[in-house]
C-alpha cells in the first residue's frame, strides 16, 4: 500500500528520526495509512509568516530596530509571526556612512544575522534618499555628490551582497504633484535615480532592486502616475528595476484607497514585483487591514507585506495605535483579520501542460497544501486526464522527502526531484517533506506524463 521509496543512498543520509520513521513504516503500514489520512486534512496556518509562505512563497514581515532585539517580549512575537525583516533605520545613509568613506555596519549586521539565522528574509532600506543623509552629504552638491552617492550605493550593496533579497535603491523621490522632489540628489541631474539602480545592479546582481515611496497607493493620484511612468520608462530603456514598494502608511491622515488593488495590478503589469513595504493604519481598522491583505493575495506579483513595527508602542506613530499587536503584545482584532484573510487566500496550484509536448503531457497534476508540522509538511497531489501517469515534482532546496502515500514516489540522487507513479490507490496521492530550515518553499509540479 504505502511505498517509502527512498533509495539506499538517500537512506544513508537521512537522520535518526527519519530512519526510525522508515522502520515504523515498514512494520506498521496500516497504522501509518490511518495517520496519514488524518494528517491529510489541511489546517489553517497559525502565524502570519507561515500562512503567507503557503500562498506562493509570500512573506509577512516587519520593520525591526536593532535596539529591540534584546527585548524578549518583542522577539517572542517577531520570531513567532514574521518571516521577513526590514531594518528600520540601521541601513540608512546616516547610519552606514556617518563620515564620508567610513562605513559602519554594526547594528545593521546585527539585524541581518539575527534574521537570517532564523530563516527570515531581509530587505535593505535604503541606499539613496533625500532624508537621513549624514551632515557631510547634506552639504554636498553637483558631481561630487553624485560620485559620493554612487560610492555609497556600491559600498553598502557590496557589503550586504548575498544577504538581502531586495534593496530599496531609491526612496521617496517624488513630490505629491508628481514632479521630482527637489533634493540635492535631484539637482545632480534627472538621471540620478537610474544611475543609482545601475550601480546597485553591478554591486549586487542577485538582489531585487526596488523603488519605494509613500502616497502611491491611490491609482488616481498624480504621484502614483508619475512613479508608474518612471518605472515604465525604466523598463522600456533597460534600466535595471525589479520591484516597486508601496509604503502604505495609512496614518497621519492618508487612508486606504478603493483603487489599491488596481494600483498593485498596474505596477505588476510593468513586469515588476510589488511589495507593501511599511504598512500601518491609524487605529488598525479590521476592514482596511483585511482589504490590504486580500488585495496583495489577488495580485500574483505582490510578493509580500511588511508592517512598520510589531507592537503599537514600537511604531513611529505610536499615538495612532496603527499596528497588529498592542503595547503589551496582545493580538489585536486587525491581527485576526489579517491571519484569516491570509488563510482564506488561494494556494496556487502548479499544473503541467495538458497538451502533449515531446516526451509526455496528456495529464494535469495539481498541488494543494496539507498539514504543516514543526519540522515538515504534507502536500496533496490530484492527477486528472489519465490513470496511468508519471508526475515529476521539484522540491525547494534543501527540503527532502520524508514519506508518501497512495503512489510510488522516488527521489533522485539530488533528493530534490521526485517521480510519482500510481500504486493502485487512485489518482490522489501525497507526500511529507522535511523543511530542513526552508520553511517558505513549497514543491512545484514539473510535468505530468500520461501512458
Ligand atoms: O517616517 C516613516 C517611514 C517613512 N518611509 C521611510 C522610512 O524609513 C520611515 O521610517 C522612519 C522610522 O520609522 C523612524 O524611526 O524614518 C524616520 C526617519 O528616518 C525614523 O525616525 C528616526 C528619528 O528621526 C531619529 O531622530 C531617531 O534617532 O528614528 C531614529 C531612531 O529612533
Amino acid at each position: 500500500m504505502i511505498s517509502h521509496s527512498v533509495p539506499p543512498a538517500r537512506r544513508a543520509r537521512l537522520g535518526g528520526g527519519a530512519r526510525a520513521a522508515l522502520i515504523v513504516g515498514a512494520l506498521s503500514a496500516a497504522s501509518i495509512v490511518a495517520a496519514m489520512a488524518l494528517q491529510n486534512t489541511a489546517t489553517a496556518a497559525s502565524t502570519l509568516g507561515a500562512s503567507a509562505a503557503e500562498r506562493g512563497g509570500r512573506y509577512y514581515g516587519t520593520a525591526v530596530p536593532a535596539n529591540k532585539l534584546s527585548d524578549g517580549a518583542y522577539t517572542t512575537i517577531l520570531n513567532r509571526e514574521f518571516n521577513q525583516v526590514t531594518p528600520e533605520n540601521e541601513m540608512k545613509i546616516d547610519a552606514t556612512e556617518p563620515n564620508q568613506n567610513q562605513f559602519t555596519y554594526g547594528p545593521a549586521d546585527q539585524i541581518v544575522s539575527y534574521a537570517r539565522s532564523r530563516g527570515m528574509r531581509v530587505k535593505g532600506h535604503t541606499l539613496a534618499w533625500h532624508s537621513q543623509q549624514p551632515g557631510w552629504m547634506q552639504q554636498m552638491s553637483g558631481s561630487a555628490l553624485r560620485s559620493a552617492m554612487l560610492n555609497h550605493v556600491r559600498q553598502v550593496a557590496t557589503h550586504f551582497r548575498g544577504q538581502v533579497f531586495a534593496w530599496d535603491v531609491v526612496n521617496e523621490a517624488f513630490e505629491e504633484n508628481g514632479s521630482r522632489r527637489n533634493s540635492n540628489l535631484q539637482q545632480t541631474g534627472n538621471d540620478w535615480i537610474e544611475a543609482a539602480f545601475r550601480e546597485a545592479r553591478t554591486a549586487d546582481p542577485n538582489a531585487k532592486l526596488c523603488y519605494n515611496d509613500y502616497n502611491i497607493d491611490n491609482w488616481n493620484y498624480a504621484k502614483t502616475q508619475a512613479v508608474f511612468n518612471m518605472v515604465r520608462d525604466f523598463k522600456n530603456r533597460g534600466v535595471p528595476i525589479d520591484c516597486v514598494g508601496l509604503q502604505s502608511h495609512f496614518t497621519g491622515g492618508s487612508n486606504y484607497p478603493s483603487s489599491y488593488r488596481t494600483t498593485l495590478q498596474q505596477f505588476a503589469s510593468l513586469n515588476v514585483d510589488v511589495q507593501i513595504t511599511e504598512l500601518d493604519i491609524r487605529n488598525a481598522p479590521v476592514d482596511a487591514y483585511r482589504n490590504v491583505t486580500n488585495d496583495c493575495l489577488a495580485v500574483s506579483r505582490c510578493t509580500g507585506i511588511t508592517v512598520w513595527g510589531v507592537r503599537d508602542s514600537d511604531s513611529w506613530r505610536s499615538s495612532e495605535n496603527p499596528l497588529l499587536f498592542t503595547g503589551s503584545g496582545a493580538k489585536k482584532p486587525a491581527y485576526d483579520a489579517v491571519l484569516a484573510a491570509l488563510n482564506n487566500g488561494v494556494i496556487p496550484t502548479a499544473t503541467a501542460p495538458t497538451s502533449s509536448p515531446p516526451g509526455g503531457g496528456g495529464c494535469t497534476a495539481s498541488i494543494s497544501a496539507g498539514t504543516v508540522f514543526g519540522d515538515r509538511y504534507n502536500t496533496n497531489v490530484a492527477v486528472s486526464g489519465s490513470n496511468n501517469w508519471t508526475v515529476v515534482i521539484a522540491l525547494p532546496s534543501p527540503q527532502r522527502l520524508q514519506s508518501n502515500w497512495n503512489a510510488t514516489v522516488t527521489a533522485d540522487g539530488s533528493g530534490l526531484v521526485l517521480t510519482a507513479r500510481p500504486n493502485g490507490n487512485g489518482n490522489n496521492f501525497g507526500f511529507t517533506t522535511y523543511f530542513n530550515g526552508n520553511t517558505g518553499g513549497r514543491p512545484t509540479i514539473r510535468s505530468c506524463t500520461a501512458g
